[in-house]
């Protein structure tokens, strides 16, 4: 049995996108980061860095990092659905990957905090432009790789597309302009409309 240990309003709900894409069985562990228990030993056992999400499964895996657990589900379960065949295919879904976690994740994350999370009085604005002066030639960059494609690797959804659309969905968050980017837009729309990730929204939180 997979387990998943996480909570609905943490990046755990990207490892349920990719546990539903793939039917997997699974379960899932809530960790209460309000309350501190992924300080306390039960939960630092399973992934010492004290953070969520975390997997294990009874083959004797344990890891923690939300975008290298996407990457273990695809190429354990996924091959020829999330996970290609093809090695060229294979090494831009790790590129795409890659590029999700070290290009876009912090700046997104770091608008996130200060435009959802923070009162509006402890907003430092600096910290938003910087950040969003941080991604927007990311998401340029990335709108043009989507021109005339349905997805990012190949002709179908892959974990790449799962990767990269479950940070670039938090824009949606903090009211960014998609207008200028087209084919970005009509790609998030499509991959988050999945049902597999339509499923883990509609969870309770
Ligand atoms: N790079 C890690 C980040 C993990 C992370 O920061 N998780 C947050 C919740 S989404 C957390 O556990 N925060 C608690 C803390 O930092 O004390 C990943 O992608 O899994």
């Amino acid at each position: 049995m997979i387990t998943l240990y996480g909570s609905m309003t943490s990046r755990a709900t990207r490892n349920l996108w990719a546990l539903e894409e793939l039917g997997l069985p699974y379960e899932m562990k809530k960790v209460n980061l309000a309350d501190g228990s992924h300080k306390k030993p039960e939960f630092t056992a399973v992934n010492p860095a004290a953070k969520i999400p975390a997997l294990t499964d009874d083959g004797g895996v344990s890891m923690s990092e939300s975008f290298a657990i996407n990457l273990y589900l695809a190429q354990r379960y996924g091959v020829g659905k999330l996970w290609p065949t093809d090695p060229a295919q294979q090494a831009a879904c790790l590129q795409w990957s890659m590029w999700a976690a070290t290009e876009v994740e912090m700046p997104i994350v770091a608008v996130v905090v200060e435009k959802v999370f923070k009162p509006a009085d402890k907003r430092d604005d600096t910290v938003i432009a910087r950040n969003i002066e941080r991604f927007t030639p990311e998401v340029a960059y990335i709108d043009r790789m989507l021109a005339g494609k349905d997805y990012l690797v190949g002709n179908s959804f892959t974990i790449a597309d799962l990767n990269a659309a479950c940070i670039l969905n938090s824009l949606t968050r903090v009211g960014f302009d998609f207008a200028p980017y087209p084919n970005l837009a009509r790609w998030l729309k499509a991959c988050t409309s999945r049902p597999a990730n339509q499923k883990v929204q509609a969870m309770p939180r």
